[in-house]
């Protein structure tokens, strides 16, 4: 079973998590863009979806599933989004599509972050996959620095303008043994907008796709 399709299985699965008739929290990347389309097929029934990003906006238009504005609700039942890496506690590195703000911001307004993902997505410790962080462009040299303090090796994201209008950093070479603790860290970093470390936003349920079938993390 290739990737594609262990993608589509988790995809698959998570409708057992959307409640009819609900707000849904929507995130952003290829697993979440065959949710969507797994939701469309379904015949379930929204009464909206806040997304995280333009690409899963689209995606929902394309789908006749109405867009809310996250300033449109209080509160969601359920997040659904897709991730870098996992760990078995359901931390997560999150970012590689560029959207890790708008999926943070989506996420903190929902009781339930639901993550889906392919088993390669799964690591004992966060960090083999860069470490993505939004950030203020003018910032970048410091923040360079301070990272490579801590032993990482940041480069700015050639060509990518977040839906935000900033840069991302890439941090590669980092090993996250406390996720919430370097997550606190550097969000506090000034020139920072979002570390993509969800720690405080780990995943209550995690779907993992594998050969044998899905599993689920936690
Ligand atoms: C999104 O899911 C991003 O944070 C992350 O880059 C992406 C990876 O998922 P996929 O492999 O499904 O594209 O939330």
């Amino acid at each position: 079973m290739d990737q594609n399709a262990l993608k589509r299985q988790v995809a698959q699965a998570a409708l057992a998590y959307v409640e009819p008739g609900s707000v849904l929290g929507v995130g952003t990347g290829s697993t979440v863009d065959l949710f969507i389309e797994a939701l469309a097929a379904s015949g379930i029934k929204l009464a909206g979806a806040v997304s995280s990003s333009e690409r899963s906006t689209k995606a929902l238009a394309a789908a006749g599933i109405a867009v809310l504005e996250a300033g449109q609700v209080e509160s969601l039942a359920t997040y659904i989004d897709g991730a870098d890496e996992i760990d078995p506690r359901g931390n997560m590195i999150k970012g590689g599509g560029a959207a890790l703000t708008r999926e943070k911001i989506v996420a903190d307004l929902a009781a339930r972050f639901v993550c889906i993902a392919d088993a390669s997505k799964c690591v004992d410790v966060l960090g083999a996959f860069p470490l993505p962080v939004e950030i203020i462009p003018m910032a970048a040299p410091q923040l360079i620095r301070r990272f490579a303090a801590l032993g990482g090796q940041a480069a700015v994201r050639a060509g990518c303008v977040t839906d935000n209008g900033q840069h991302i950093l890439d941090v590669r070479g980092l090993k996250i043994s406390d996720p919430l603790a370097m997550e606190a860290e550097v969000s506090q970093w000034p020139g920072v907008v979002t570390v993509g470390i969800f720690a405080r936003h780990r995943a209550k349920v995690a779907l993992i796709g594998a050969p044998e079938g899905v599993r689920t993390l936690n």
